[in-house]
């Protein structure tokens, strides 16, 4: 079984300790950061949400699964970040209000970060009024927000009806990402940018800033 196999065994019966030891083990091997992630890692989560829709897991289970994945994420962070491009652009991140997943919405953070830009991490369960009191403080260039569950993808909207209505709305480009979210529901919703993954993420704030 490859290491990158044995990461995502490990993630997926929530073993911490399994994945801290694979992940570094594989960075022994040489195996690239975003390999890992992308190999490893997300894939696990993926099999995770399967096995919770057919029932075979419930809440418990996928809690334990996402912490060993963030012991992962912890090993993998500090040798995602360039060092030598430091803020090229400013961007407040969040997890929309009533939605708790955090995993993705991370991975965006630690690429962001990497790609030399400050990133101000609001957290989860993040309402339209904190979000606009983060743009009054912060001056961010841009927003990023993270929805995991159809419940909460309307909420983005109210984010961007929230901006508008204090006449932030020009100040800031908005993106928007997350798995059941669309480019056709980020136009729908009058956000500027869509991303489906987190590198993505990173290229569409480049776009903007070219
Ligand atoms: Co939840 N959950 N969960 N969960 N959970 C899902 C999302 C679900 C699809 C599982 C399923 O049924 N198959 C389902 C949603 C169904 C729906 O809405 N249609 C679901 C449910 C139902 C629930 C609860 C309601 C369960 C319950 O209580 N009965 C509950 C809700 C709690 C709440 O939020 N209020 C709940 C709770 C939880 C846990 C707390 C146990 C845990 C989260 C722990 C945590 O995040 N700290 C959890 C988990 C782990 C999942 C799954 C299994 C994995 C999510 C994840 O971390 N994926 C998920 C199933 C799935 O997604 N397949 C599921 C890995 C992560 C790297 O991917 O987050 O998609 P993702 O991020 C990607 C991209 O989407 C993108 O980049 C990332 C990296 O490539 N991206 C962005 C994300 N945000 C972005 C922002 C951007 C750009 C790109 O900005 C520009």
């Amino acid at each position: 079984m490859s290491v990158l196999d044995q990461i995502k065994d490990a993630t997926i019966i929530g073993n911490q300790k399994g994945v801290a030891e694979f992940t570094n083990q594989a960075l022994a091997e040489g195996v690239r950061p975003a390999t890992i992630i992308q190999e490893g890692l997300i894939p696990a989560m993926a099999t995770v949400g399967l096995k919770f829709k057919n029932g075979d897991i419930f809440v418990p289970e996928m809690l334990v699964a996402a912490r060993a994945m963030k012991a992962g994420l912890e090993i993998i962070k500090p040798l995602m970040v360039e060092t030598d491009m430091k803020n090229v652009a400013k961007v407040v991140l969040g997890t929309v209000k009533g939605d708790l997943h955090d995993i993705g919405k991370n991975l965006v953070g630690i690429m962001l970060e990497g790609a030399g830009m400050e990133v101000i991490d609001l957290g989860v369960d993040i309402s339209p009024e904190k979000f606009v009191a983060a743009v009054k403080t912060h001056k961010p260039g841009f927003v990023a927000m993270s929805a995991l569950l159809t419940t909460t993808m309307p909420n983005m909207q109210a984010i961007i009806e929230a901006f508008e209505a204090e006449g932030l709305r020009d100040s800031v480009k908005v993106l928007i990402g997350g798995a059941p979210v669309s480019e056709e529901f980020a136009d729908k919703i009058g956000a500027d940018g869509y991303a489906d993954n987190a590198a993505s993420a990173v290229d569409k704030i480049k776009e903007f800033l070219d």
